[in-house]
């Protein structure tokens, strides 16, 4: 039953990641060191909260991401005072903390809770299994179906496709995809009713979801495989106004799976970006058409050009999905490392250890790195297999042919992701201290962090300092 004497509509709740810490060392995407908290607000939420706002609705955020213990997040939630609560578990790191959160509102509040985000929501129904205390699951992105649900007054409000969530005890999940918003019709992001908005990167939407199928990635889980693109002049508008909340002296982050992607519109942004004045960065693929925006983008103020390369072996990248012409794919990148060394943008490239690594496949990659000298900064990661990927739903015929296997213990079962040992060659701990080490090899100190810190709050200087330390220290523990 909803509380219709409630202050608000619905509370949207930021969780933090990893209070329950992780039984292996830090390394790659498992990146988030202890000595480090993810200080960044969640776009996510600020996208709903900005659009039932528009549509008449009393929201508001609670952002629990700096909390590092339960005592203090039930605290917090005991003063929630609204119809509803949504949870967003971005990543399979917050999904244990958004079920305790789900949890405390449970026993303290009225409220019905659901749950989305690009790690709960393709779970699905395993979240309703993981928890009593959640009615519902928002399988793909969130504006229309909250609106929808909020506006109903019926006990059928969940009965929306891509709604999984609880009837008479029966899972029901509602076949189909949820309906998707067009950037263009979303208002200017509302950052200054963010919790203490001005501590973190300013985050602005270029375009969401991702065409690409690469085999580990859930991308094309949530935005099922579709893009959409604000208009260059929508996008321009958008970031001005952005500007003036966060100043010139912000370097701002622009959220997309791979910029670009109608490259008419990357040169557009790009012109229209150096005119702010401002320092600003975003991701895309080597093999893009980023040949049409490319200078335009390093004149513009544009600081470091973050490319998710994954590996320099051919076989690998086929493996991957990656790409089905990997040599055209490593000779982009290599053209593209060479143009922005000329400038002072910083060239940083991602790795992975993939399933079906072999002694060859790594010196490719090495070699790869060090005959492409003009690339400042790699990171590396393991790979973690998260639910419902091509990678996860093939994984026992990639045993088979390599030997690789999950870490399927039961601290990742709960968060239903699973670091990796990659090939009968090589295990999990081995890679990742690998990864380790050519990054420090390969990487230039102050490169790394630049683009280490490109998505976390730049002024404080703590920050900058632990991250200067997960470069340089020895991360694993030392023999005694
Ligand atoms: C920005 C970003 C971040 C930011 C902000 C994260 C945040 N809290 O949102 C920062 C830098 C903090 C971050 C950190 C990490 N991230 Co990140 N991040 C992204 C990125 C690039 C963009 C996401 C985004 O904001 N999109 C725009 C918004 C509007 O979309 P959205 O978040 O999907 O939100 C919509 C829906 O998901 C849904 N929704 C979201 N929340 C809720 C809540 C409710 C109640 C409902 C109903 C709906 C709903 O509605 C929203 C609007 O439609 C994506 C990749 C991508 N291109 O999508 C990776 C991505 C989400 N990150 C990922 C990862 C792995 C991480 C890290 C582990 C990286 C690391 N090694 O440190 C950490 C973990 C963070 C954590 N809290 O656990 C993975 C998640 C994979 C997975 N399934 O687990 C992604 C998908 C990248 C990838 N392909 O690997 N990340
Ligand atoms: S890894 Fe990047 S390019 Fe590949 S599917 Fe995911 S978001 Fe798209």
């Amino acid at each position: 039953m909803v509380n219709i004497m409630a202050s608000y509509d619905l509370t949207l709740i930021n969780p933090p990641a990893l209070i329950e810490r992780p039984p292996v060392e830090q390394s790659g995407t498992l990146f988030v060191p202890e000595k480090l908290r993810i200080t960044a607000m969640n776009p996510g939420i600020l996208s709903l909260f900005t659009y039932l706002k528009s549509k008449g609705f009393s929201v508001n955020i609670l952002d629990l991401s700096l909390d590092t213990e339960y005592s203090s997040m039930e605290k917090k939630i005991k003063n929630i005072d609204s119809r509803y609560v949504g949870i967003s578990s971005t990543s399979g790191f917050d999904y244990l903390e958004s079920l305790k959160i789900a949890e405390f509102t449970k026993t303290h509040t009225n409220a019905q809770i659901f749950i989305g985000g690009q790690h709960a929501g393709p779970l699905g129904e395993l979240v309703l299994m993981d928890s009593q205390n959640i009615d519902a699951v928002i399988k793909f992105e969130g504006e229309l179906v909250l609106e929808q649900i909020l506006k109903s007054n019926t006990d059928n409000k969940f009965k929306i496709p891509g709604v999984v969530y609880k009837e008479n005890n029966k899972i029901i999940t509602v076949p189909g995809k949820s309906p998707k918003i067009k950037l263009n019709d979303l208002p200017f992001l509302d950052y200054s009713s963010y919790p203490n908005y001005l501590k973190f990167v300013p985050f602005i939407e270029e375009s969401r979801g991702c065409v690409y199928g690469c085999n580990f990635c859930t991308s094309n889980t949530i935005n099922h495989r579709r893009i959409d693109m604000k208009s260059p002049k929508r996008f321009l508008d958008e970031t001005d106004y952005c500007v003036s909340l966060f100043g010139k002296e912000k370097a701002y982050a622009v959220l997309a799976s791979t910029y670009g992607v109608n490259p008419k519109f990357g040169k557009e942004i790009a012109l229209g970006m150096k005119k702010f004045g401002i320092k600003w960065n975003s991701e895309f693929r080597a093999d893009s058409e980023w040949e049409e925006f490319i200078y335009e983008l390093l004149d513009s103020g544009y600081e470091v050009v973050n490319i998710g390369l994954e590996s320099g072996s051919p076989d690998i990248l086929k493996l991957m999905g990656k790409t089905k012409n990997p040599y055209l794919y490593l000779g982009k990148m290599r053209k593209l490392a060479k143009i922005v060394s000329k400038s002072s943008a910083v060239m940083r490239s991602n790795f992975m250890f993939y399933i079906g690594e072999t002694p060859k496949t790594i010196q490719e990659t090495i070699k790869f790195i060090s005959q492409t000298p003009e690339i400042h900064s790699v990171q590396f990661s393991p790979l973690i297999v998260f639910n419902n990927t091509p990678v996860f739903n093939n994984f026992a015929k990639y045993r088979e042919e390599y030997g690789c296997d999950i870490i399927n213990t039961e601290y990742w079962q709960r968060r239903h992701f699973y670091p990796v040992h990659p090939s009968k060659y090589f295990s999990f701990d081995e890679v990742a201290t690998l990864g380790h080490v050519l990054e420090k090899i390969f990487s230039k100190e102050d490169a790394w962090i630049e683009a280490a810190k490109s998505l976390y709050s730049q002024e404080n200087k703590e920050v900058v300092k632990k991250i200067k330390e997960t470069l340089r220290e020895s991360r694993f523990r030392r023999s005694k």
